[in-house]
């Protein structure tokens, strides 16, 4: 699998976008960037992990509503923190109809990744679909702010996987503090996760992650989603969003690993990358995020 992925070319003026970003409480993506990009690009973005790289792009992935034919639907959820409720949408065609045709992509017809803008309250869930077409999921906002949902499927028939994404709302008091430059070790659910390696950009970063618990290396690593872990990351600024596959074969049904995997990961550009790894150990699935930055 080539797991080498490349995030796509910078839009002009996109860097404009951050580096200032973070500081301000509430403004860490200026709407008016999402909006535009929103409103600007409908134009198919392959480019995910096993699909080869989409250099061409002159958007980045998952940076838009519309995307290869098809949109992202209004979201509808709970409007506050700590009501309970669903989560929905529809991917729709370009007829306007709820798309209900998918292909399998890592165990799932779908993917859903929200995150605040921030780069906190990271979720990567699997929202099940009626057969109208709409996508629902239990939902609870944790902590109100401005969040990025991201769709990330492949229609079907299709070889290429699209990501939309939205902006959502949740009202009630926002807390945001300055994101670090660099975290590499994270601590979740009693495990201790690092990262090493450097994001360089235009060439293929080797990145290794290790999971640990109670200092000991953690070697029960399952398969999650057709992997032994998968990482997701997002371009601080616009958020734009790479999914990246461990490097090796896929494993085998019963097979564990760890405590290290390993992936390759394309950045574009300069710039502060949110990086969050997804992993299975006894069967629960855990988050660990970092936070690396590219100087060149
Ligand atoms: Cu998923």
């Amino acid at each position: 699998m080539n797991t080498a992925t490349r995030l796509g070319l910078y839009a002009a003026g996109l860097a404009l976008a951050f580096g200032a970003a973070f500081t301000v409480a509430g403004a860490a993506i200026p709407k008016t960037v999402v909006a535009e990009r929103m409103a600007t690009a409908a134009q198919a973005h392959g480019g995910h992990d096993s699909m080869g790289d989409m250099g061409d792009a002159a958007v980045p992935h998952g940076v838009t509503l519309a995307a290869g034919g098809y949109q992202l639907g209004p979201v509808r959820a709970p409007a506050e923190i700590g009501s309970a409720g669903t989560l929905s949408f529809t991917i729709d065609d370009a007829a306007g109809h709820p798309l209900r045709d998918y292909a399998m992509s890592h165990d799932q017809e779908l993917h859903l990744i929200v995150v605040r803008t921030d780069g906190s309250e990271f979720r990567h869930v699997h929202p099940e679909r009626t057969p109208d077409g709409t996508w629902t999921i239990p939902w609870i906002w944790r902590a109100a702010g401005s969040y990025r949902v991201f769709a990330d499927f492949v229609p079907g028939g299709s070889a290429d996987s699209v990501t939309l994404t939205r902006t959502v709302d949740v009202a009630g008091p926002v807390t945001l503090g300055p994101v670090p430059t660099e975290v590499r070790t994270a601590r979740v659910d009693g495990f201790d996760v690092t990262i090493a390696g450097d994001l360089r950009g235009g060439a293929s970063s080797e990145l290794t992650v290790s999971v640990a618990k109670n200092g000991a290396p953690v070697a029960t690593l399952q398969p999650y989603l057709g992997a032994f872990g998968h990482l997701v990351v997002l371009r601080d600024g616009d958020l734009a969003y790479l999914h990246v596959h461990p490097k090796g074969a896929d494993p085998q049904p019963g097979q564990v690993s760890g405590p290290t995997v390993t992936f390759a990961a394309e950045t574009p550009s300069s710039g502060r990358y949110l990086l969050y790894f997804d992993f299975k150990v006894d069967g629960a699935v855990h988050t660990a995020a970092f936070v690396l930055s590219q100087d060149h």
